[in-house]
């Protein structure tokens, strides 16, 4: 695809840095970096991939803007497959705005967000699924999310997804070639047994991919936790021992906390978008009872509760009160202070909450915490924690496209079983491909374009 207008932007983020960088693609790329950026030593011209230390100069009246390092990557092999020109400058907001400036008087015009992406999409350089591990690799959050988004972009997702799609290209057709030339001889028909079982190795192979989802999800976006408990039982001293730092305040009395603090840690390779609440209560107090609302509220949005009990106290009528009122998450009881906790209150801790999962720990010495990290990453993975595959699908896009596909492939099946013609096997068939080419991107609409290449930042 070609296309006629030159894009640029600067590609990293606003505000002060060691270095800044202007991205400019397309075809009159080259033509702008001769126009303004002066090497420090003359050159006939510049070679592609190098680096040269020069001037950008405002061609106008000649003024320096900046010093900076230019390299240019000839089409086809840049990002984009097109002519790309990268200006290092200083890392100053003004000094990259000015440059930018000069760059648009030459011709260019300012990016769209993900539009450099978008080309190289458009350009055959990657495929659909590349493009959207580009975005998961800058988000990600946690080495594990980080090798997800990794084999994405090495285009091993693509392959087991083209891999399906041509085991159901093969079957449709012999399928077609028995509809078109049912009455010539030499062509060998197929049996239905076969199709059966070619439809049921697609069908297990999308299914056992479908399955890594709920991980996959869970490793890209991460889980909202929310620590809840009664006051002073410890939640503050839990965030902070989970984060290994002093952030939240910790004191005697109870009610300290107010606002809600929110942290995100890494547990075992799972972001963990971590809450402290203020304890829930009866008060007269206004701005705690306000605090209060707001932790009702978070816990909608949350999928795991942390709830904190004092073990020492062993009173725990209360808890189980607050306990009752939390549906549909999963939750932990944590039995808190297991320092300064008799065996009898440990006892009755244990019996009392019994049916659900629970973990003993003492925020002040540090103990426990570990079998605390491991307990939420296996509530948070379910009974599933085994090695993950090294490719799954985190992306609901793929999800519900690959959801659809095997739809068609199980109505394929009941045709095969109701013993339709084969034109209906062939028109499920036919879906399941088309569905499959817009995971990849090899089917695809200005909708879906839009949709994906929007959530990118400009400069990518
Ligand atoms: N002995 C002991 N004391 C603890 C432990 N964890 C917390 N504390 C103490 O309990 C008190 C309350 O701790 P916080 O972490 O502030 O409790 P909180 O639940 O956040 O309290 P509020 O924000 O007021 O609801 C502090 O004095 C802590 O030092 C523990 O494991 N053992
Ligand atoms: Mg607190």
């Amino acid at each position: 695809m070609h296309f006629s207008d030159t894009i640029c932007a600067i590609a990293t983020p606003l505000g002060e840095g060691g270095i800044g960088i202007i991205r400019i693609s397309g075809s009159d790329a080259k033509k702008i970096a001769d126009a303004v950026f002066r090497p420090k030593r003359q050159h006939k011209r510049f070679a592609s991939h190098h680096l040269y230390y020069g001037a950008i100069l405002d061609p106008v009246d000649n003024t320096t803007l900046d010093d900076a390092l230019m390299t240019i990557m000839i089409k086809p092999k840049s990002f984009t497959a097109e002519d790309v020109v990268e200006f290092h400058c200083h890392g100053g907001q003004l000094v990259l705005q000015r440059v930018l400036e000069v760059v648009l008087r030459q011709g260019a015009r300012l990016a769209e967000p993900g539009e450099f992406t978008k080309r190289a999409f458009l350009n055959n350089k990657i495929d659909l699924t590349q493009a959207e591990a580009v975005i998961d690799l800058i988000r990600a959050k946690t080495d594990l999310s980080l090798r997800t988004a990794r084999t994405q972009l090495k285009g091993q997702l693509s392959q087991k997804i083209n891999l399906l799609q041509e085991g159901i290209v093969n079957l449709l057709v012999h399928i077609e070639a028995e509809l078109d030339f049912s009455d010539e001889e030499d062509v060998a028909s197929i049996s239905d047994l076969e199709i059966e079982k070619r439809l049921q190795e697609s069908n297990s192979e999308t299914q056992r991919l479908l399955s890594t989802y709920e991980e996959g999800r869970i490793l890209k976006e991460g889980i909202n936790c929310i620590i809840l408990g009664r006051p002073n039982v410890g939640k503050s001293s839990l965030l902070n021992l989970l984060l290994k730092e002093e952030r939240a305040i910790v004191t005697p009395t109870p009610g300290t906390t107010r606002d809600i603090i929110e942290e995100i840690v890494n547990i075992k390779g799972i972001p963990l978008r971590l809450m402290d609440t203020a304890g829930l209560r009866e008060t007269q107090d206004k701005v705690e009872s306000m605090g209060i609302r707001f932790t009702m509220k978070r816990l909608e949005s949350s999928q795991m509760v942390l709830f904190v009990v004092d073990i020492a106290s062993n009173k725990f009528e209360e808890d189980i009160k607050i306990l009752e009122r939390i549906i549909n998450k999963k939750i932990i009881v944590i039995g808190n202070k297991i320092d300064i906790a008799d065996k009898k209150a440990q006892d009755s801790f244990r019996k009392i909450f019994k049916e659900m999962t629970q973990v003993e720990i003492s925020a002040l010495l540090d103990r426990g915490a570990e079998e605390l990290r491991q307990t939420i990453y296996t509530e948070a993975m379910g009974q599933k924690v085994y090695e993950l595959p090294d490719v799954i699908i985190s992306n609901v896009r793929h999800k519900n496209t690959l959801e659809q596909a095997s739809k068609a492939v199980a109505k394929a099946e009941e045709a095969l079983k109701s013993k339709l013609s084969r034109e209906f096997i062939a028109v499920e068939l036919k879906e399941a491909i088309e569905r499959l080419g817009e995971i990849t991107g090899a089917v695809t609409t200005e909708d879906i374009l839009d949709r994906i290449f929007s959530q990118f930042c400009i400069g990518k």
